[in-house]
């Protein structure tokens, strides 16, 4: 089940399930059911699982239903235009869980040896990346910050959590960094990795019934400057040195994350040292199942 937040003309945002190409609206049923947070509330409160209340809300029937537009375009009365798929209370990063970044970081850092040590480490890299408000939906601008000449999107599998540390839901993440700032010194890995416009997500939230084996994911990420392909790089999800579950387990001890709390995974696809991110530039990230995330790339 493939679950989306969007807008329409004069209506405020809205929740959906998509089927066939069609958005169900069902914000049109319950007003009060206007994001992804309400929804995993209400499924909790009825000690159902969110495939199972949303499939319940489906049979009622009588929902509206729209075209699945996922472009930029405004919205209107009869076109609904896509947001973020929800509004994460926290977001959480994981580092370092592919050997591609192992070797990426080791090249960029002037404190050599960190990055090795945590990629072998029994306890993972788990850091703070965003709020909500921070955070960018499909075709909204990811940036680049106004002090950094490096900068890189992140492609990455996250997974969302619910009541009881359960994994409710998968979506794609843009874990957009600036390479400089964090090569300068790992104590700016904070500034390096959480700014306006640090992360994008969606384009939708996909149930882990639908999502199946989370480790079997093709991931491509394609960025296109001045409409020609200049960067296209694959991985799959198997290459991830840790479970899911693993992180999950490090980012939940002792530590109260809020229900919806959103968590990346770690990439395994960076552009070569010699590639920073431009004004203009657009990024698309595909993970197999869950569909496609463009951004356009501003400068701050
Ligand atoms: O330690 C740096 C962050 C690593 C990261 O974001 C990644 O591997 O995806
Ligand atoms: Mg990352």
């Amino acid at each position: 089940m493939r679950i989306v937040q969007f807008e329409r003309l004069n209506e405020g945002l809205r929740a959906g399930v998509i089927e066939d190409d069609m958005i169900y609206d069902f914000t049109g049923v319950d007003r009060k059911l206007s994001s992804f947070l309400e929804i995993l509330k209400k499924s909790h409160a009825r000690n159902v699982s969110v495939e199972d209340f949303v499939s319940s809300l489906i049979s009622k029937g009588n929902l509206k239903t729209y075209q699945y537009d996922p472009l930029a375009d405004s919205p209107t009365n009869e076109r609904a235009c896509l947001r973020m798929p929800y509004q994460p209370p926290e977001v959480w990063g994981c580092g370092v869980t592919y050997i591609r970044s192992k070797h990426a970081r080791e090249t960029e850092t002037t404190t050599k040896g960190i990055y090795d040590k945590v990629y072998e480490a029994t306890r993972p890299e788990v850091f703070f990346k965003a709020t909500a408000s921070r955070c960018v939906g499909p075709n909204e601008p990811i940036c680049i910050r106004s002090d950094s000449k490096w900068t890189v999107p992140e492609p990455e599998l996250a997974f969302i959590v619910g009541m009881r540390n359960k994994i409710v839901g998968y979506t794609i993440g843009n874990d957009v960094s600036a390479r400089d700032i964090e090569g300068q010194n790992p104590l700016y890995l904070s500034q390096a990795k959480i700014y306006k416009g640090c992360c994008a997500i969606g384009p939708v939230i996909m149930t882990p019934e639908e999502v199946g084996n989370p480790r079997d994911l093709n991931i491509e990420c394609k960025i296109l400057r001045k409409n020609k392909l200049i960067f296209d790089e694959k991985t799959n999800t198997s290459r991830m040195k840790r479970s899911v579950d693993e992180l999950l387990s490090y980012l939940c001890r002792d530590n109260p994350i809020p229900i919806g709390t959103l968590c990346l995974t770690g990439t395994g696809v960076v552009p070569p040292d010699d590639f920073s991110l431009r004004y203009g530039d657009l990024v698309e990230i595909a993970i197999e199942k869950i569909g496609a995330l463009r951004n356009p790339v501003i400068q701050l």
